[in-house]
């Protein structure tokens, strides 16, 4: 009976002991061709940004595998003594590389599908039509007011569309796709200069100030910017000129750490031009190539905009003039946007739009209305709430993105 049982609990262990080797040798075979947990991680591009992602802890942190963190207790040879420590692993702030800006709004352009369908899709086509009619033209005038284009413009290019039309004679979908790119384009204006003028002549840092309506996505377009300048190779500082509440210095802080920029921040409730005019100062002293200073929204009146805007801009302009003004602008909001537009432009000169959450709207048109009230030109397009889904402005991809292929 004993040796019975001893037999048993021998065979218990020799088996259990073999198990461990076939485990031991699996593991290690696995293990061995991993290549060192190190730079690919870090330098790869970012992961496809997700809804809210400001709002959260950045994702600046190298993803660990469970391969990474089996490593350490598995690891039998040269492979386990290679690896640096995990503690060290996760000091090291990792400094993400951005997206190059080229070709954006051509990667993006399917973020501008609910324009694409309410204003591209609907002119053709109604524009193809057999007998366009009284009906059919006010068809198409709807159809771009809805969109947001504008009163004054709409009249423009109906006007414009029945000449053409009319001189046509027959029409295949081809020409009437060729005819109406070419009427949006001569709206929205191809030869603006759209850049971004971060380059003054003669001198460093450029300065720009980012303005508008809170919750309109100022902060977001700031860190989205000194992305795109980094990735264009600029140094940049941000001065978080929002001193309201300490959270928006922090978002915008968050945002700065990700691409290696510093942020110049106050107290909090403290003075929004010094926090500026000390961002500036800061850009000068270590020879930064751009200077972002990110502001307060929350103005209800317009003298207290004019107060805090205007300090602002005088304030920094003791080191040297703004290179750029950016007012961002919801496009959801249409109408409101507009008006937000104005009073903007009271206070400050404004050089530039960025047109945001383009993605979240039917209403397309809009870049083409606020250019007309503002006589500036949209620079800058925002398309999603990650990381690199800011675009320059590209009046061609834009209408090819509106009217499809
Ligand atoms: N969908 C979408 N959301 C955006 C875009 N730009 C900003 N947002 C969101 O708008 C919200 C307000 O942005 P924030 O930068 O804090 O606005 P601020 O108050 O003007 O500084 C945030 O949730 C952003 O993620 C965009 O282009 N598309
Ligand atoms: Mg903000």
């Amino acid at each position: 009976m004993e040796i019975v049982i001893l037999a048993v609990v021998i065979a218990v262990v020799v088996i259990g002991a073999l198990g461990g080797l076939v485990v031991g040798s699996r593991r290690k075979k696995r293990q061995l061709p991993q290549p060192p947990p190190t730079a690919p991680d870090i330098t790869a591009p970012p992961a496809e940004p997700h809804v809210g992602e400001e709002a959260e802890t950045p994702r600046d942190e190298p993803r660990r595998t469970v391969e990474e963190v089996d490593l350490p207790d598995g690891g039998t040879g040269p492979v386990a003594v290679e690896e640096p420590p995990a503690v060290e692993e996760l000091e090291v702030p990792a400094i993400e590389v951005p997206e190059p800006t080229a070709g954006r709004l051509v990667r993006l352009r399917a973020r501008l599908s609910r324009s694409q369908n309410a204003l591209g899709k609907g002119l053709l086509t109604l524009l193809s039509r057999e007998h366009l009619d009284e009906d059919t033209w006010e068809e198409i005038e709807d159809t771009l007011l809805t969109a947001d284009v504008g009163v004054q413009p709409t009249q423009e290019l109906v006007e414009r569309l029945r000449e053409r039309v009319k001189v046509l004679g027959t029409r295949t979908p081809q020409e009437l796709r060729g005819l109406l790119r070419e009427e949006l384009l001569t709206l929205i204006g191809p030869d603006l200069d759209r850049t971004v003028r971060t380059e003054p002549e003669g001198r460093k840092p450029g300065i720009v100030m980012v303005v508008g309506v809170n919750g309109t996505g100022k902060t977001t377009t700031t860190g989205k910017l000194a992305r795109v300048l980094v990735a264009d190779g600029n140094s940049v500082v941000l001065g978080a000129a929002d001193t309201f509440r300490a959270a928006a210095a922090d978002q915008l802080q968050t945002w700065g750490e990700r691409v290696g920029a510093h942020t110049v921040r106050g107290p909090e409730g403290g003075d929004p031009a010094s926090v500026a005019f000390d961002a500036v100062k800061e850009g000068k002293e270590i020879g930064a190539d751009v200077v972002l200073i990110d502001t307060a929204g929350r103005l209800h009146t317009k003298t207290g905009l004019m107060d805090e805007l205007g300090k602002v801009k005088r304030v920094v302009e003791k080191h040297a003039p703004l290179d750029e003004v950016l007012l961002v602008l919801d496009a959801t909001t249409g109408q409101n946007g507009l008006v937000q537009a104005r009073v903007f432009a009271e206070v400050v000169d404004i050089t530039g739009i960025v047109l945001t959450k383009l993605d979240g709207t039917a209403k397309g048109g809009i870049v083409v209305a606020v250019q007309r009230e503002l006589g500036v030109p949209v620079k800058l397009v925002g398309l999603g709430e990650g990381a690199d889904d800011l675009a320059p402005f590209e009046p061609e991809a834009f209408v090819d993105a509106l009217i499809g292929d």
